[in-house]
């Protein structure tokens, strides 16, 4: 089978949710030499966004959408080692959660994923996690970095509320802390006195480059457009 083919295929079984099938199509995209930024890319989150999309037209159910992001999660964990693309490179610590009321963790995974390729310690609190919850946790593990997933726009707040709970116990000026999610914006990110907003899981590791001190970091990347630090 052709490349394009098994990537299409792959977006198709995501949609339909068939772990079995997923497992064996990246299986055999990587004995092929297909990339595994081209699986995740154009295959797992390609069938995601088409889902998106038949979701928002309410063609398909919630049943279906989590069918799917299990499929979709099985997935990323066989091309895991393979995506650390750039290396060690990072030598910090990131505390990393989903804000409260939100159970959306898929993005969230993403960014996790990419930091620990880049040789970042990362410690995921998971999703629907509370202010109360970081604040205990920063204490506890003193990262550089406090990473902030929110995909709702009744949960975004819910970034402000987790940088004011800092504020008040006295942590905020100890660690850098960035936002993203599909509803935020850098505006967003500046109006709540965030350290910087990512797009993308790629952004992210870039962004977090660029803040952590000079003692945790051993080069810089190149700054993308979509990369804004909004201090
Ligand atoms: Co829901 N959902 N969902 N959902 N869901 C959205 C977000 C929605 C846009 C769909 C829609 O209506 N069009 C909509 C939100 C509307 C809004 O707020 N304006 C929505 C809704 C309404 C809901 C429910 C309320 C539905 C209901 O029950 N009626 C409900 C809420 C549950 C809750 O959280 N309390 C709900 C539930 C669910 C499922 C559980 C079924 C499932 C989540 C499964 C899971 O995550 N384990 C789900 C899904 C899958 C989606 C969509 C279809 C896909 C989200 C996703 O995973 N995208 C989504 C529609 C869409 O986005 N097109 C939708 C792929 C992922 C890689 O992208 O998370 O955006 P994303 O992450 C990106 C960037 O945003 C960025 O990097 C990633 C890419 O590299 N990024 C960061 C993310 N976090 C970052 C952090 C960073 C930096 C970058 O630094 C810290």
């Amino acid at each position: 089978m052709s490349a394009e083919a098994l990537l299409s295929q792959l977006s198709n079984r995501v949609q339909s949710g068939q772990v079995k099938e997923v497992v064996e199509l990246i299986q055999q995209g990587i004995s092929q030499g297909v990339s595994a930024q081209s699986l995740l890319d154009d295959g797992l989150l390609h069938g995601l966004g088409e889902l998106s999309i038949r979701f928002r037209n309410s063609e398909i159910f919630i049943a279906e959408l989590l069918q799917a992001s299990k499929a979709l999660k099985i997935g990323i964990a066989l091309i895991y080692d393979q995506l650390s693309f750039r290396g060690s490179f990072l030598h910090g610590k990131a505390v990393i959660a989903t804000v409260e009321g939100d159970l959306h963790d898929i993005g969230k995974n993403l960014v996790k994923l990419l930091l620990e390729s880049s040789g970042m310690e990362v410690i995921d609190l998971g999703s629907d996690v509370s202010a109360a919850q970081v604040v205990d946790a920063v204490r506890k593990s003193k990262p550089d970095i406090v990473a902030l997933s929110a995909l709702l726009t009744t949960t975004m707040e819910n970034q402000l509320a987790i940088i004011e709970a800092l504020k008040a116990a006295g942590l905020r000026d100890q660690v850098k802390v960035i936002v993203g999610g599909a509803p935020i914006t850098a505006e967003f990110c500046r109006n709540i006195g965030a350290d910087g907003y990512a797009i993308d899981a790629a952004a992210a590791v870039e962004l977090v480059d660029k803040l952590l001190p000079k003692r945790t970091r051993q080069s810089r990347l190149t700054l993308s457009s979509q990369v804004q630090p909004c201090a």
